[in-house]
């Protein structure tokens, strides 16, 4: 066998100045049907989510509740280990930004920048966000009426003495990058390919120096070695994540990261600083940065004030009525992947849960194990010709094998994830359309026909096995329910503790062997009926 290849993808590391919610979840999902994917395919996978704690604002929030910044940290950077665990997130490791691990190899990064003589001391002055931690341009605070354009909170005028980045130096560097050109040897991708345009337009318009340090930040962040009145500024303490959570003997190999996956507020640091700072250390460049958009809610942006933000109780809410799995779907097909905003809304969720999850995917799996059970006593029936069966399949729409592989792949790595699940439910709905076709129900009123329905039943028996694998990681609980109701725990089984599974080797055609019992049980989608 073939060494694995590596595969490192990783979330944002999250605020902990508050509890997790639906955006949080929908970046970590989606990270995570992509590293199931990969496991799935046999890949060497590093998973990497966790938490951004030396913000002013967690400060704040720990002064308000007479308590110390860590123990807030502490606290909320334990909910949202808590929720990830429980809403089966696969990470191989939690990273938070207060731990020693961390702090030791930031040091030696900035003494590392120190050294590329990439930083100096200078005076800032500039419009703070102090939601988003940033310094807001002047053209741009201007723009947005020195408000936060996240938060509307207004914006804070602020001056400091400050080391700084050179990011004006990389500016060529980085837009013959982003414009797809090799330079010294690396590569580097921003997508959706629009968030790329918009990043290259505002370094044409020219890259200032950034500040690295903050001052009064009262004890909370990563002190600068000899200057105690500074602390690193959060933002740069928080992108060396990616590197420092892999910078150990047994890891190393994982870097550079394939994908960063993020959402559009946070692409400039990704985009811009982070990759100059690699550079400025003379370290390989991360593969991607996805940034997608946002979820809003109910029609309006989430806040907290119209009490429609989807918290950690709406969200157990949708997972107590219909299941993990059935929020997992909704999130990786009606989520904001690519340039446009998601609305998430309790009538669109019942509509793709009826109509793909219990009309479509559960329904096809109760007509084949019904069947199966009625005519042949529950145990799969024989084929007297495999290949003609896939090709039986075929002319009916199911599009699974032929193009598995190099197709499929090139849609995870574009992070095509909707487009890869509507492939394979058209090929779930041709199975449908097979059966209205061949009518094997009508067939097994005469006895001479069932060796012809016995063919017809084990046809659609494989076609969702192969089927169900692809749909494995973005609904892992259901599918492997569904594996045990038609003989095939190994896969359960090969999974389980992030094994690796072998995609190729599994969607072979003509592999689910006759007398297999099949297995009813209830429906794995019961049909949700609107009170
Ligand atoms: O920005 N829709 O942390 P953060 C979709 N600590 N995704 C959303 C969302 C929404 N409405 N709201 C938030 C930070 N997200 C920094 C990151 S990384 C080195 C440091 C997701 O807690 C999305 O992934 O504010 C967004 O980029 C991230 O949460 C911001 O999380």
């Amino acid at each position: 066998m073939s060494t694995p290849q590596k595969f490192y993808i990783t979330t944002p590391i999250y605020y902990v100045n508050d509890r997790p919610h639906i955006g949080h979840l929908y970046s970590t999902t989606i990270a995570d049907i992509v590293a199931r994917y990969h496991r799935l395919r046999g890949d060497d996978v590093f998973f990497l989510t966790g938490t951004d704690e030396h913000a002013a604002k967690v400060a704040d929030a720990a002064a308000e509740r007479g308590i110390t910044p860590l123990e807030w940290a502490d606290q909320n950077a334990k909910a949202f280990q808590d929720t990830f665990a429980r809403l089966g997130i696969t990470n191989n490791d939690f990273i938070r930004t207060s731990q020693d691990r961390h702090k030791e190899k930031v040091l030696q990064y900035i003494r590392g920048l120190i050294e590329s003589q990439d930083v100096y001391v200078g005076q800032y002055e500039g419009w703070y966000d102090t939601g988003q931690e940033e310094y807001v341009p002047e053209n741009k605070a201007n723009e947005y009426e020195f408000k936060s354009p996240i938060n509307g909170k207004p914006l804070v005028r602020k001056a400091e003495k400050n080391d700084f980045f050179r990011l004006s130096k990389y500016q060529d560097k980085l837009l013959a990058l982003l414009q797809g050109q090799e330079v010294d040897g690396r590569r580097f991708d921003v997508q959706p390919e629009a968030r790329k345009n918009e990043v290259i337009a505002r370094i044409k318009e020219g890259l200032n120096d950034v500040p690295i340090s903050r001052t009064g930040s009262r004890g909370w962040g990563i002190p600068i070695p000899n200057d105690p009145d500074q602390t690193i500024y959060v933002w740069i303490d928080a992108l060396f994540n990616y590197l420092s959570t892999v910078d150990t003997d047994s890891r190393r190999g994982y870097w550079p990261a394939q994908v960063h996956l993020i959402a559009k507020d946070i692409l400039w640091f990704h985009a811009v600083i982070w990759p100059a700072m690699l550079m400025a250390l003379d370290k390989p460049l991360p593969a991607l940065v996805y940034a997608h958009s946002f979820w809003i809610s109910e029609g309006q942006k989430m806040s907290k004030s119209l009490g429609n933000f989807i918290d950690l109780e709406k969200i157990d809410h949708y997972v107590a009525t219909f299941s993990l799995d059935a929020l997992r779907y909704f999130l990786a097909t009606a989520g904001p992947m690519g340039t446009t905003d998601s609305d998430f809304a309790e009538a669109k969720f019942i509509d793709v849960y009826n109509s793909d999850l219990a009309n479509t995917l559960g329904n096809c799996f109760s007509r084949i194990s019904n069947m199966t059970n009625r005519y042949f006593g529950g145990k799969l029936p024989k084929t007297p010709d495999n290949d003609r069966g896939l090709i039986l399949l075929q002319e009916h729409g199911f599009s699974l094998t032929p193009m598995l592989s190099d197709e499929r792949n090139a849609k995870i790595k574009a992070l095509n994830i909707v487009g890869h699940t509507n492939e394979v439910f058209a090929s779930i709905r041709a199975i449908d359309q097979y059966i209205e076709k061949t009518q094997p129900f009508k067939l097994a009123k005469d006895p001479a026909n069932l060796p012809e329905v016995g063919t017809i039943l084990y046809n659609c028996a494989e076609a969702m096995r192969i089927a169900s694998i692809l749909l494995w990681p973005i609904m892992p609980t259901k599918i492997e329910q569904l594996w045990h109701r038609i003989g095939c725990d190994h896969y359960t089984q090969a999974l389980a503790n992030n094994g690796p599974g072998d995609l190729n080797a599994w969607t072979q055609w003509g592999q689910l062997q006759p007398g297999t019992p099949i297995l009813q049980g209830d429906p794995l989608f019961p049909r949700h009926q609107v009170k």
